[in-house]
């Protein structure tokens, strides 16, 4: 039998598990390990590339969401050679911004876009590590779209589809593209 590489199956074995974190029930995917190991790091991020380099697919600039979003985008973007810009968690961006709130399973949190980060009409790739709810990501795509951008596709390496946040976010009309999906426990 030939050896079928899978970029997914092998990625999908090093995202580490973490139950009980951070509260009790919660099964965490930590990313973490994907970067720690080089080669698994360059197979992520080739995965990315890939799917972004050509033409019709390259994007004006890669907006990163706070934080994992920042380690998976910035590097995405210097790839792909072009922008970077990060959605930060309210208080931290000193120039001025736009911001957008929204809702937590407790509580809410708040959003920042440098207001000069995105020109109208700018073809944006928005990216985070993961999409659980799709709030985060949702409060992006409203943030780039205050400024007139475009966000052509959101980027993930991780889904957790039963939490319904893929499906929200591609009924309000962004394309996604993630690498590995998590169902159940
Ligand atoms: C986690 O929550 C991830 O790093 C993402 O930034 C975010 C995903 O959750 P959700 O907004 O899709 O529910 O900290």
């Amino acid at each position: 039998m030939p050896h079928l590489f899978s970029a997914n199956d092998y990625l999908r074995q090093h995202i580490r598990t973490v139950p009980d974190w951070p509260a009790p029930g919660v099964q965490f995917r930590d990313i973490t390990p994907l970067l720690q190991n080089p080669k698994v790091f360059r197979v992520m991020i080739d995965a990315f590339v890939h799917r972004y380099m050509d033409d019709g697919m390259r994007p004006d600039v890669v907006a990163g969401l706070d934080a994992r979003g920042f380690i998976l985008g910035a590097v995405l973007a210097y790839e792909l050679n072009v922008g970077f810009v990060p959605i930060r968690k309210k208080g931290k961006l000193p120039f001025t911004t736009v911001e957008e709130t929204y809702e937590l399973e407790y509580g809410s949190a708040t959003v920042e876009l440098h207001s000069d980060a995105v020109r109208p009409g700018d073809k944006v790739l928005l990216v985070d590590d993961l999409i659980a709810t799709g709030g985060t990501m949702m409060a992006g795509k409203k943030l780039l779209e205050k400024l007139g951008a475009q966000v052509m596709e959101g980027a993930a390496i991780v889904d957790l589809p039963e939490l319904g946040g893929s499906e929200r976010l591609r009924a309000a009309g962004l394309p996604l593209f993630t690498l590995v999906a998590f169902d159940g426990h």
